[in-house]
């Protein structure tokens, strides 16, 4: 590939922080992107060439892009397939990864179902349309059972664990399965919750170390990386995010999220989500490992050759999320300590309104600045410096 200014456009749906963090990685690569977002200002447009405001699926805003790019990929999976395939038809822009993958991963019953036809282990599930179908699931996959809307969650929305004494329409609606329906799985008795960034490019395919990921009510608070378990454990992640892969098109990273059983389980590993674009389990890469993974996902889709993902150090990450009851304009306190802290970074993702739980940065502590490989200091440690900060 020859390179002149400006370069190569990459088009990309959505303008969150995940388009902002791809934005950032791009610029060295001598790649111009432009997002489209309904937000105006998101928090992608001060690091990108330009935003194009309109809905995730409108067709003349998702037309204008592909007019604009050499190459559409989405941060989110709110947009809609069917249109990013015609708007390619249309103006000869490539989608990656495909519509035909965003249509399989979009919908959780069809993600379930491609990645148990391909023989890859993950929790039982049940399709659930109406009370009855989830009392059903309950019965059969053991009380309580998560329930997951088919479509449309994100970020702790959309999933609930429901108990037997439960009211299964309360459950159903605060899910919203009104809109695509739902499926409940069996609440795995996990060991730890890990995760695998993986990686297809033109003719190759990768995956960066294993992620330990820390949850609380069903939001991702802390990574670390090393994930704090056994190397067969480790090895046994990897392979399943390749298998994983296998059933999926297109190029891209891949977020896949898993869940380790205790020791003597059939199954060491079963696959709990998976998401066609970077994802919160690997933030760590930007600082931790040799090429991140949003540099990983321009030059995947794009078909450039893949970067090494060797870790360079143990890093861990905190989310920092709004600790405010109503949304409000949004104020960040104490971050001089975070830039006062060696080894720690402050990842601002620039939204103007601070929500509950809303994901508005994060901090990464390397174990090379901090002074130690221990991944439990490590990870008390960022959870301090995280803990420190707050919308006041
Ligand atoms: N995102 C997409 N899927 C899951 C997540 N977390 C990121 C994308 C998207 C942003 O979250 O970057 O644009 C939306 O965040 P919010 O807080 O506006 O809902």
């Amino acid at each position: 590939m020859k390179l002149t200014t400006p370069g190569p456009t990459l088009g990309v749906v959505g303008g969150g922080q995940l388009g902002r963090m791809l934005g950032e990685a791009a610029g060295p690569l001598g790649v111009e992107v432009v997002v489209s977002d309904p937000t105006p200002d998101c928090p992608a447009s001060p690091v990108v060439a330009d935003q194009l405001v309109g809905d995730f699926d409108e067709y003349e805003t998702l037309r204008a892009l592909a007019e604009r790019s050499d190459l559409l990929t989405y941060e989110i999976e709110l947009t809609d397939p069917d249109t990013l395939e015609t708007v390619s038809e249309e103006t000869g822009t490539p989608v990656q990864p495909t519509p035909e993958t965003l249509r399989t991963i979009q919908d959780k019953l069809v993600q379930n179902d491609a990645v148990a036809a391909a023989g890859v282990p993950l929790p039982e599930y049940r399709r659930v349309d109406d009370a009855a179908d989830l009392r059903a699931a309950g019965e059969a996959l053991g009380w309580p059972v998560m329930l997951k809307a088919r479509t449309g969650g994100y970020d702790g929305r959309g999933n609930v664990p429901v108990g037997v004494d439960d009211d299964p329409a309360a459950a159903l609606e605060e899910v919203g399965a009104g809109e695509g329906g739902a499926l409940a799985e069996r609440l795995v008795d996990f060991e730890r919750e890990l995760a695998v960034i993986g990686v297809r490019g033109e003719d190759e395919v990768d995956a960066f170390p294993v992620t330990e990921t820390i949850h609380e009510a069903e939001i991702m608070r802390e990574t670390v990386s090393p994930a704090r378990t056994d190397g067969a454990v480790r090895e046994r992640a990897v392979d399943v995010a390749l298998d994983v892969l296998e059933v999926l098109d297109g190029r891209g990273v891949f977020g896949i999220e898993l869940f380790e059983q205790p020791a003597g389980a059939d199954e060491r590993i079963l696959v709990n989500e998976i998401a066609p674009r970077p994802h919160n389990s690997g933030h760590w890469t930007i600082e931790g490992t040799v090429t991140s993974q949003f540099e990983q996902h321009v030059r995947a889709v794009l078909g450039l050759p893949l970067g090494s993902t060797e870790r360079r150090c143990p890093t861990v990450i905190a989310n920092i999320l709004g600790d405010v009851t109503e949304p409000k304009s949004a104020t960040l306190d104490g971050v001089d300590t975070v830039h006062g802290t060696d080894g720690a970074h402050l990842h601002w993702y620039g939204k103007r309104e601070v929500r509950p739980l809303r994901k508005m940065g994060h901090v990464t502590l390397t174990a090379d600045g901090a002074g130690t490989r221990e991944p439990d200091e490590l990870v008390e440690s960022v959870s301090e410096l995280r803990n420190g900060l707050t919308f006041d």
